[in-house]
């Protein structure tokens, strides 16, 4: 199978086990599950949950805790999408080529589907389906609380918009944001499958290495095509961050200076993976098709 079929076929099977885990007709509360499958199934490209899922293949884990995992872990993303989106964040109308959360429904239900989503997550991970042991499930729980959390996801936002207010950045500064606002669910989703197979420190290391070279690498991606696609091409509005005032990496290294160091990152998240030998072609692949990707 080639790459883009793998990602398509995970993408696939994380919808329908969403649509599974968040089924309209028995829910007591529609409106808000209505919003949440809405924010979340049929579209996305479902790269944190493929990163789960190929991580976990390294160590021969069974696929459907790593697909629960994903499911969790694409919750949280979707969560942060639906949350970012409103008004007091980045007020935007379009997202994954439709019409945001809050426009599609209102700003309160969408409030609710973020946080339906988040807590969501914790509960799909909690569930002895996602693992026999318990310890295991734990360790999860403490592990995506961590990234999605004020040390991880929330906290890069927070920085993030208080950048926004500042005239001058700095490239240590917007790493240090970045890796917590966008790269800590990437090192959650490399080290997941290390942590559902209970692997050795150095194979942990390696995925966490891995993870923080693609976290970075995605975030420069993100800015070159916020530059160079149009808002059909993505499916979200494009410039965004340069309207608001805050510093793209390609402020800060230039478009040429950015595209290099995304390859560097490309190349150091390869050499990484030594450590697996021949049993980590597909997430060298996946660390290309980061930096590759159109949309
Ligand atoms: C609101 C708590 C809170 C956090 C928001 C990650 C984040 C923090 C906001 C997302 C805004 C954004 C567009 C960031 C750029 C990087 C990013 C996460 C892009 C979207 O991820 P993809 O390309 O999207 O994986 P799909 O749609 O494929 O899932």
């Amino acid at each position: 199978m080639s790459f883009l079929d793998e990602l398509s076929s995970t993408a696939e099977r994380i919808d329908a086990l969403l649509d599974q885990l968040m089924p309209l007709d028995s829910a007591p509360a529609k409106r808000v599950i209505d919003a949440m499958r809405y924010a979340s199934i049929g579209q996305g490209k479902r790269l944190r949950p493929f990163l789960v899922c190929e991580s976990a293949k390294l160590f021969d884990v069974d696929p459907q805790h790593a697909l629960r995992t994903g499911a969790a872990l694409e919750c949280i993303h979707c969560y942060s999408l639906v949350h970012d989106d409103l008004p007091a964040m980045d007020d935007d109308d379009l997202r994954r080529g439709k019409p945001t959360t809050h426009i599609a429904f209102d700003e309160a239900a969408a409030i609710l589907a973020g946080d339906g989503l988040l807590t969501f997550a914790f509960e799909i991970l909690a569930h002895a389906d996602t693992h026999p042991d318990a310890a295991v499930r734990s360790k999860l729980v403490g592990e995506l609380a961590i990234a999605a959390g004020p040390a991880g996801m929330v906290g890069g936002q927070m920085l993030d918009l208080d950048a926004e207010a500042r005239e001058s950045h700095d490239l240590d500064e917007i790493i240090t944001l970045q890796g917590m606002k966008t790269g800590a669910l990437f090192r959650f989703a490399c080290e997941a499958g290390a942590i559902l197979a209970t692997a050795s420190a150095a194979e942990q290391a390696a995925l966490s290495v891995y993870a923080d070279r693609i976290g970075l690498a995605f975030q420069i991606a993100d800015d070159i095509l916020d530059q160079e696609s149009t808002p059909e091409e993505l499916g979200k509005q494009t410039q965004k961050d340069a309207e608001a005032g805050k510093a793209t990496f390609i402020d800060l290294l230039g478009l040429d200076g950015a595209k290099a160091r995304a390859q560097g990152l490309v190349d150091e998240a390869c050499a990484s993976l030594s450590v697996f030998g021949n049993r980590s072609g597909v997430l060298r692949e996946a660390a290309l098709f980061i930096v590759e990707r159109k949309n």
